[in-house]
This record gives structure tokens, C-alpha cells and sequence, in this order.
């Protein structure tokens, strides 16, 4: 190439460059000085020129080298003003979760009871047939247990303890929390995750009961009743109230189921409730068999005990119309983002 044709390169490029005076900065580097940039090309072939052409271009090359300096701190300053940040405007919430709404409503079971002196406890999610049935009144072979639509582990038997298998209800703590007392008074609140062979839009396999259990000297069916009643009114709301009727538990004697009357007719009957009552589940007075696996003398002591579901209890709420406890562990945002 000869000098006049390199400066007239020189030339054409200065125009170019004022034509590219939008360009951003990433932009203006990569067309001129990448690997292949224009500049860059440029700026290697002045050592192809004669020596006396070379000296000539040696400006104009160098007037270019600056223009393109210019060139790109003026981009740069465009943008950092386009990156203005108005530190006065409000800032941008996070997204956050909340808690389950069943895991709501078992914080405050544990509330309610712990302040009239239950002990929360926890006991084996997957336990010894003893503590589930056997210890509960249900021998072996007992017909009752058929109700109770069990998962079993796939393990040995255990030769005192039997099989082992998820537990159905948290009944299982009856007996360990009278092993782990050793004498009463106990006051127990249990909560936990049950399993069952169960699936419709009122059962889940998994679900969670909460156990209450009284033993002490004395005993009887008011201290039922009037426990039932302060749940009622803790729970659901002032004027609330408890109802049981006979029914058959292996592990209490007398047995019953519990209703709380309906928050919107008040026990008379509606569309929603149908007789004015909800049932939640069970209770009784602890059968002596069951004192006895636990090593405590039904002459001495007597007691009650009661199991409900959390979803079933949860689900009466005032305000709360869900009619398919399944949705609950749907994984659903929408739904579960509601409670
Ligand atoms: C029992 O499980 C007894 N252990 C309750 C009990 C405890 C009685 C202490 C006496 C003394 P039942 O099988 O009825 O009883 O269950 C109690 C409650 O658990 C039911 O009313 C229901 O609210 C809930 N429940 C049972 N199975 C399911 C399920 N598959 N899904 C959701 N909730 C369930």
C-alpha cells in the first residue's frame, strides 16, 4: 500500500467514526479495536509503508487513535447517565414465603393447650405395632385394627414389639409418654404426622392428629368435657361449643366422638353444617388395659385422652371453605398463598 492510499484509510475511518458517535462502548471496542477491529488492522499495516510514508501517516494515525478515545468516553458517559439511580424511590419488595398454613394452625393447638399446662411432645412417625396397637387394647388378629388402614414397614419383626409401621394415629403416645413419666400427673399434647391407605376430598395418606392425654387422681368425664369446651372457645371463638356422642374406641371406656357446633348456625342446623355440628374426632376415658401396658394402676389413677385431625379441626375455621383437604398439599402457590 502506498502512504497517499493509508492516510486516505485514515481519512475515511475518521468519518466513519463520526457516524458511529451512538454506538456503546462494547460496541465502538469490538468494530475498531478487537482482534479484527478496524483500528487495530489499520495500526499493524504502517509497518508494511516505506520508512518516508510511514513518518507521514504517523499523525494522522495518531489524530485517529484519539478521536477514538474520545469517541468512547463519550459513550461511556452517556450510559453511566442512563444508569441513573433515583435513591429516593421506594424500594423493591423480596419475595417471600409464609408458613404452611397446617403448620399455622398446629402452632396454635400447642398454644392453646400449653397454657392450661400440657407438655407438647413428639414421638416415632414409623413405630412398634405395640405402641400403635397392641399396648392401645388391640391385640393381634383384633378386628378393630381393620379401621385403622395401615402402611407396614417391610422389616423383621421385632420379637416383643412386633411389626413396625407408619403410625396411623398419634395414640401411639399414650403408652410412651406413660413410660416416659413413669408415674402421672401427665398432660400431654402430641402432635405429628399419621399415615393411612386413605385417599378422598376428606382424607389424605399423610395427614397430622394432635393426641391429647390427662392422667391423674380423680379424673373424670368433666375434665373432658370442660377441656373440650376451652378448645372450642379458643379455637373457633367465643360461644362455641363441644358435644360428644357414644361411639367404640379399643383404647378408652367409655368412647365418643366430638362435634363443635357450626360457626354459622350456632348448632340449629344449615346449609353448610347440616345438623349443626361438625365432627373432629375422638375421645374417651383411658380403658385400664391401656394404664396397665404403661405401668400406672387404674385402682390409683384414672384418665381421658382425645385425637382429632389438624386438617379436619383447621378446615371448620370460620371464613375458610375449602372442601378438599387434598389442595392443602397440592403444592398449589395460588391456593396455599390465601391462608
Ligand atoms: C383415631 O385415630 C383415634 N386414635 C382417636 C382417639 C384418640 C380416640 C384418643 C379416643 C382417644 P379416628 O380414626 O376416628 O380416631 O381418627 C380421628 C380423626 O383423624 C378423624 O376424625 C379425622 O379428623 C382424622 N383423620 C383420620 N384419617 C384421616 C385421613 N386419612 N386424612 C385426614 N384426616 C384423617
Amino acid at each position: 500500500m502506498t502512504g497517499t492510499a493509508y492516510i486516505q484509510q485514515i481519512q475515511q475511518m475518521l468519518l466513519a467514526l463520526g457516524a458511529d458517535a451512538g454506538l456503546s462502548v462494547p460496541a465502538l471496542q469490538q468494530k475498531y479495536l478487537g482482534a479484527n477491529g478496524a483500528f487495530t488492522v489499520l495500526a499493524k499495516q504502517i509497518a508494511e509503508l516505506d520508512p518516508n510514508d510511514r513518518k507521514a501517516a504517523g499523525r494522522p494515525l495518531n489524530e485517529l487513535k484519539n478521536a477514538l478515545a474520545a469517541a468512547i468516553a463519550a459513550a461511556g458517559s452517556a450510559e453511566s447517565a442512563n444508569d441513573w439511580v433515583d435513591l429516593s424511590l421506594p424500594g423493591k419488595k423480596p419475595a417471600v414465603g409464609h408458613i404452611h398454613p397446617i403448620s399455622q394452625a398446629m402452632a396454635e393447638i400447642t398454644r392453646i393447650f400449653t397454657s392450661i399446662g400440657f407438655t407438647r411432645v413428639r414421638y416415632p412417625e414409623v413405630d412398634w405395632d405395640w405402641y400403635v396397637f397392641e399396648s392401645l387394647n388391640m391385640p393381634p388378629d383384633h378386628p378393630a385394627r381393620d379401621e385403622w388402614e395401615t402402611f407396614f414397614v417391610d422389616r423383621a419383626p421385632d420379637s416383643k414389639k412386633g411389626q413396625m409401621v407408619l403410625t396411623t394415629h398419634t395414640s401411639n403416645g399414650q403408652v410412651r409418654e406413660m413410660e416416659r413419666l413413669g408415674e402421672p400427673p401427665i398432660r400431654m399434647i402430641n402432635i405429628a404426622r399419621c399415615y393411612r391407605r386413605q385417599q378422598d376430598v376428606t382424607h389424605t395418606q399423610m395427614f397430622h392428629q394432635f393426641e391429647g392425654l390427662v392422667v391423674d387422681t380423680g379424673i373424670t368425664i368433666q375434665h373432658l368435657k370442660g377441656t373440650l369446651d376451652y378448645f372450642a372457645e379458643q379455637f373457633y371463638g367465643p360461644g362455641t361449643k363441644s358435644r360428644i356422642r357414644p361411639f367404640h374406641f379399643q383404647f378408652t371406656e367409655p368412647s365418643f366422638e366430638v362435634d363443635f357446633s357450626c360457626h354459622l348456625c350456632n348448632g340449629t342446623g344449615c346449609k353448610f353444617c347440616k345438623s349443626g355440628w361438625h365432627e373432629v374426632g375422638g375421645c374417651g376415658m383411658v380403658h385400664p388395659n391401656v394404664l396397665r401396658a404403661g405401668g400406672i394402676d387404674p385402682d390409683v389413677y384414672t384418665g381421658f385422652a382425645f385425637g382429632w385431625g389438624v386438617e379436619r379441626t383447621y378446615t371448620l375455621k370460620e371464613g375458610l371453605a375449602i372442601d378438599d383437604i387434598r389442595l392443602l398439599y397440592s403444592g398449589d402457590l395460588q391456593f396455599l398463598e390465601q391462608f
